[in-house]
């Protein structure tokens, strides 16, 4: 059961140019049913439309517990396959989207979670994060779009070690396999998510586009189409008003400087 339906199983606020998408079903570790998945995907599209950038976080002790296997187990054939292809539509609205997502993670990040955080571009690991492909144990398969891009982040070896073995990987292995590109303190990853999509959200939206649509695209193409389109992304990006106001603003010492660690010998 889903609870009586008075309390909202995603929920959505708007902070300045961020939209926050909470997971909000912590009584069952925020598994992803059919009624999540559409009210999910409503706040997505609720996102395109009036933010700039957006994270994505789950409310109670875990992010994403994955597929509802309790719904799942009533399923046909058929019935699974269109719920997969569904998954996969919600998800590449995140992926091939107009603006940046940031996933923030803690707890547990498993099947169909880590396939949701692998949908974003950004994913920030709390401490307390832990990740997990139990599919083969339970008899089933990934089907949320995590045979490729899970795939890709962390290499099909390590994915299908996790999905046979059901190993439990750390924050910190996930960072070292590119599952996760920042680690937070226990209780730290919505706020650094918030930091880092504000920061993103400040970008042009054409090069923000670019880069979630173009560059993900070049490493499918070969190297000569790879730079061709590149160049074109290039000149489209460098034609627009605000990228002449954002040079100028730079070369009249009104850019925001870059961000140095400190230690970092420079003159
Ligand atoms: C669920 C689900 C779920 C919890 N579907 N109900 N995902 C999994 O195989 C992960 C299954 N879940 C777990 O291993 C654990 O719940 C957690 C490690 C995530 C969290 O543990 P814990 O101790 O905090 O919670 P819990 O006591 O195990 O679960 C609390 C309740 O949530 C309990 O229900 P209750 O009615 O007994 O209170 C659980 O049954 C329920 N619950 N996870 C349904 N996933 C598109 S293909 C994607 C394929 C996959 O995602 S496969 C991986 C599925």
């Amino acid at each position: 059961m889903e609870g009586t339906g008075t309390e909202a199983l995603i929920t959505y606020e708007l902070r300045g140019p961020v939209a926050l998408i909470g997971l909000n079903r912590p009584d069952k570790r925020n598994a992803i049913s059919d009624r999540v998945i559409e009210a999910f995907a409503e706040a997505v599209r609720r996102a395109e439309t009036e933010a700039r950038a957006a994270v994505i976080h789950g409310h109670g002790k875990h992010f994403c517990a994955g597929l509802d296997l309790g719904e799942h187990v009533t399923k046909t054939p058929i019935q699974g396959v269109r719920g997969s292809r569904r998954w996969h539509e919600v998800f590449a609205m995140i992926e091939r989207g107009t603006i940046p997502y940031v996933a923030a993670l803690h707890g547990a990040v498993v099947g169909g979670g880590l396939e949701l955080a692998a949908s974003t571009h950004i994913r920030v690991a709390d401490a307390t994060t832990f990740f997990a492909l139990p599919e083969g144990q339970r008899g089933i398969f990934v089907g949320g779009g995590g045979a490729v891009r899970i795939a890709r982040l962390m290499g099909a070896a390590r994915m299908g070690d996790l999905m046979l073995t059901g190993r439990v990987a750390t924050a910190e292995e996930g960072e070292r396999w590119g599952l996760v590109q920042y680690l937070a303190p226990a209780g730290g990853a919505l706020d650094r998510a918030l930091e880092l999509a504000n920061i993103a959200a400040s970008n042009a939206e054409l090069s923000n586009y670019a880069i979630l649509n173009a560059l993900p695209r070049i490493q499918d193409m070969s190297s000569e189409d790879g730079l061709f389109v590149e160049s074109i992304m290039s000149a489209l990006t460098s034609a627009t008003p605000e990228a002449a106001e954002r040079l100028r603003a730079f070369l009249e010492k009104r850019a925001r400087p870059l961000d140095i660690p400190k230690g970092v010998a420079h003159g």
